[in-house]
């Protein structure tokens, strides 16, 4: 029998290569994504499964909504991957982020327990919940400390996972997930924007970008790995709580560096703190700035994960290096500015 698979977010990078791979294995793959009059499918389009999905309006804010479409598409396997999923705007947006991170897993939670309780539930967890947890690295049985609306809002939705799992006995997983890198990454998180950025320097399209904190650190892996691990939890014997991550911590200042080497800049820094410059030394311009203005609020601990217990139990482990995730990152960015 094919089975179905219901991927909230499917529109985003998690959701197209999740898609991908989950039609690579006979999958039929029913994506729900905000109803919306100018629907963009450009990473449908990028990984060539545009014409293979079947989009469904799907509102997290509305459980009516959320109940229809899982009686219509009756799927095997939801992964709710939708979310306002920018740990910035969530300083400003705290009650509309905790709406549809936090209450929008309830509902479809609820909604499964509902319409067929053997359904199997994914849930996008981060490693925003850690925050300012003092064990380094964090494993699936660190402490939470969340430090932002967001990371808030991900704990609550992570927590009624486990609970709906404890008290209904759904098949529901919460997948903590370092941060995970590609192509398709949006212009709004920091990888993608020094990519994006640097390769237009790099072809005289733009002169400069303005970064926040270049000491931040954060575990950065490639993404397609990661949604191989959300797949590998879903057919697991027993519903369970994983961390997938690289172990490795870098810099966004590492990150800067790799990525100038990957599009031909001789990056070096001058200065210190809110003055500190990126300059290209063959000609002498700066083309990184520092700015307030993408500093965070709150952040203190270096976040690192600990993907053993996955290793373990789900045979997944991490398949790109650091150098190499950057360098495919900015290549792919060089073509796309050539274009
Ligand atoms: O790329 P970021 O915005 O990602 P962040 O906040 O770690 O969150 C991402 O990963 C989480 C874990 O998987 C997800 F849950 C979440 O939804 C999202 O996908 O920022 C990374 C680091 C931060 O420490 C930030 O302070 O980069 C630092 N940073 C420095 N300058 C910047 C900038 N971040 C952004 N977005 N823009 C900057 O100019």
């Amino acid at each position: 029998m094919t089975r179905r698979a219901l991927i909230t977010g499917i529109t985003g990078q998690d959701g197209a290569y999740l898609a991908r791979l989950l039609l690579g294995k006979g999958y039929d793959v029913v994506g729900g994504s905000r109803p919306s009059p100018a629907r963009d499918l450009w990473r449908l389009r990028a990984v060539g499964i545009d014409r293979d999905v079947r989009i469904a309006d799907l509102e997290l804010l509305d459980s009516s909504n959320i109940l229809s479409v899982i009686e219509r598409e009756r799927p095997h396997e939801i992964y709710n991957l939708a979310a306002q999923s920018v740990v910035h705007s969530s300083f400003r947006t705290p009650v509309l982020t905790g709406d549809a991170d936090a209450l929008g897993a309830a509902r479809i939670l609820e909604a499964i327990r509902k319409v067929d309780s053997s359904i199997r539930f994914y849930q996008a967890s981060t490693s925003e919940m850690f925050g300012d947890t003092d064990e380094s690295p964090q494993s699936e049985t660190s402490a939470f400390c969340p430090r932002s609306p967001y990371g808030v809002a991900k704990l609550y939705a992570h927590w009624m996972t486990v609970n709906f799992r404890n008290a209904d006995g759904l098949f529901a997983c919460s997948g903590i997930l370092f941060n995970h890198e590609s192509p398709l990454r949006g212009r709004e998180f920091v990888t993608r924007k020094i990519t994006h950025g640097l390769a237009a320097i790099a072809l005289g399209q733009c002169d400069c970008i303005e970064l926040g904190n270049l000491d931040a650190r954060r575990d950065w892996g490639f993404a397609a790995d990661y949604v191989e691990g959300m797949w590998k939890m879903l057919q697991g014997k027993a519903p369970q709580d994983y961390v997938l991550a690289t172990g490795r911590s870098h810099s966004v200042r590492n990150f800067c560096e790799a990525a100038a080497t990957a599009v031909d800049l001789d990056l070096v820094w001058q200065g210190a703190g809110i003055d500190e410059k990126g300059i290209d030394s063959r000609t002498g311009r700066t083309i990184i700035r520092v700015s307030s203005d993408f500093y965070r609020p709150t952040e203190r601990q270096p976040l690192v994960g600990n993907a053993a217990k996955a290793g373990r139990e789900l045979g997944w482990r991490s398949t790109m290096s650091f150098p190499e995730l950057v360098r495919t990152m900015a290549e792919a960015d060089l073509k796309l500015a050539r274009r």
